[in-house]
């Protein structure tokens, strides 16, 4: 049996700005549940939510103070099942956020850890200078500025805190932590759930004697990219503990686990394909150096071929777009926005892989920074004006052109983007020429061709700004181009044959052979698969 994961297309949902059901200006699980009717007739397969458990929210949830709840801005235990129930009454399946590296300050155990209460003395990671109590144990940075340590009174040490000191790491080294850890998989494993987004997994181990990170010369961006993480980050124990995580989540049936691996710029999708082990470890990892890529053929290719030459055996997951990074159609420079965006989701769906769908990216929803005194997320509290934060990509979904963009019935937490007027998913299903068509077309594509989402892939070389593969499953053969260039190319294609044209992103698939591509037009044609050799696009 194949894993259910493999040929999905996964939609993640910021709960806080899906859908506010109640009106209080947050998205909610009711939201979410009033909505599904719509990622149904989207066509997407599974949804993935950003942690919604109980939540003093100075990182909007990703400082959990109990992983056994629903914050009651969202809802409660009883929304949660309904909607577990709802999604699988719709043949779909529901992925939960796991924020397994920190807690909340929060949360119980680091309160009992404060007191050294037993078990949980050393849950968390404290240490003190032998030497000297007023120098900090190391030279770590905390990704949101300043040191990742800090001193508690109570207990007369520092902590260390990877994010914000209301987030302090929690000590993996102690399997008591691990036990409690899988505790909480189950308690959600038993209410349905059909997987698990690990964040920042390469995080949890750090190294044993808490030795300096070496510096990095000309570092660029934040300080916290100013040392090289050799000893915060991918300890060996990782891949030892996401092996017994495997086990874990294997023996409890067909449960998905996609974890979200940090690495800078210095490093390469390698390192987010070495979480994966031996088809051992994790399912899947996110890639952000195709998230970061250039749009350009030759861009592309490189990070497409690096990433499944480094996955081997090991199933590739394929994102544009996420909660921290600015969304993908403001990447794409001004020009021609709304047709590179159908091309970028042409590659998306195409390409071989399990897509990972931000909301709004469907109807091409721009990021929009948010003023200084609107900021809500904490980077950007920080950093600002640096790095605005990650507000400009969390905004409320477009719905229609109301006064709340169809969100809410009143003022949101984070301001309705103004495009909304025109951006909404109501003017995007009524308009036939829309993203969301495409969006849907290729979606609907996808699921009637095993091809596509099962199929071996083989990168052409790159020519003339033209980004060629081919998929072959059971015998057919298909050939994807895609014109990455805002100019007609031309195409060298050698076969005699007429094939069929099975997509074409710019009107009906009715072309077959042309002589050249239109600025960013895609297609998909069937090949023969004698043919695939001398084939050059
Ligand atoms: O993100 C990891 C992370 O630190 C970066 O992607 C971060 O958002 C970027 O450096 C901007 O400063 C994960 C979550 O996805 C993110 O939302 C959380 O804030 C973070 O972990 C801490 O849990
Ligand atoms: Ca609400």
């Amino acid at each position: 049996m194949t894993a259910w994961w493999y040929n999905a297309v996964i939609y993640q949902i910021y709960p806080r700005s899906f859908y506010d059901a109640n009106g209080d200006g947050i998205g909610d699980l009711p939201g979410i549940i009033a909505r599904l009717d719509y990622l149904q007739a989207l066509g997407v397969d599974a949804i993935w939510l950003n942690p919604v458990y109980p939540s003093p929210m100075r990182d909007f949830g990703y400082d959990v103070s109990d992983y056994c709840d629903i914050d009651p801005v969202f809802g409660d235990m009883a929304d949660m099942q309904k909607l577990i129930n709802e999604v699988h009454r719709r043949g779909m399946r529901i992925i939960m956020d796991m924020v397994f590296n920190h807690t909340s300050h929060q949360h119980p155990w680091f309160k009992a850890s404060v007191d050294n209460v037993a078990p949980f003395a050393d849950f968390y990671i404290w240490a003190k200078n032998p030497h000297d109590v007023n120098q900090l144990p190391n030279n770590w940075r905390s990704a949101f500025g300043g040191s990742a340590w800090r001193w508690h009174h109570k207990k007369q040490a520092y902590y260390l805190h990877s994010f914000l000191p209301a987030q302090p790491d929690l000590n993996w080294r102690n399997p008591a932590v691990e036990k409690a850890a899988f505790t909480i998989l189950d308690f959600w494993l038993a209410r349905g759930i059909d997987g698990f987004r690990f964040d920042v997994i390469n995080l949890l181990y750090k190294d044993q004697h808490l030795q300096n990170n070496p510096l990095r010369f000309g570092g660029i961006g934040r300080p916290y990219e100013w040392q090289q993480h050799r000893h915060d980050r991918n300890q060996p124990e990782t891949h030892t503990f996401l092996q017994r995580l495997r086990r874990h989540l294997d023996n409890a049936g067909d449960i998905l686990s996609i974890g979200e691996i940090m690495y800078d710029k210095y490093e390469t999708s390698a390192t987010a394909a070495s979480f994966c082990g031996q088809q051992d470890e994790l399912h899947l990892t996110f890639n952000f150096e195709l998230l970061h890529a250039r749009f350009n053929a030759q861009a592309m290719h490189h990070a497409l071929q690096r990433w499944y030459q480094a996955l081997g055996d090991n199933w590739p997951s394929i994102t544009f777009s996420n909660h921290d990074f600015k969304r993908q159609i403001s990447r794409l420079g001004k020009h021609a926005q709304q047709s590179k965006a159908k091309l970028l989701a042409m590659l998306a769906l195409t390409v071989k892989g399990t897509p990972v769908l931000y909301y709004g990216e469907e109807i091409g929803m721009a990021e929009e920074p948010v003023r200084k005194r609107e900021i809500q997320d904490p980077a950007g509290q920080f950093y600002w004006p640096l790095y605005k934060g990650r507000d400009g990509c969390r905004r409320p979904m477009c719905w229609d052109d109301s006064e709340y963009g169809g969100f809410s019935a009143q003022r949101s937490w984070l301001p309705i983007s103004p495009a909304c007027a025109q951006k909404n998913v109501q003017a995007a299903q009524q308009d036939n020429n829309s993203l969301w068509h495409s969006y849907r077309q290729l979606l609907q594509l996808r699921r009637q061709t095993p091809c596509l989402h099962a199929g071996e892939i083989r990168l052409l070389p790159v020519k003339n700004q033209i980004f060629c593969f081919e998929r072959s499953y059971q015998g057919t053969c298909l050939r994807v181009m895609l014109n990455l260039s805002g100019h007609p190319q031309k195409l060298s294609w050698h076969t005699q044959h007429a094939e069929k044209c099975l997509y074409n992103n710019q009107g009906a698939a009715n072309n077959v052979r042309p002589a050249q591509l239109n600025p960013w037009q895609g297609l998909i044609f069937h090949c023969q698969e004698a043919l695939a050799q001398d084939v050059l696009c």
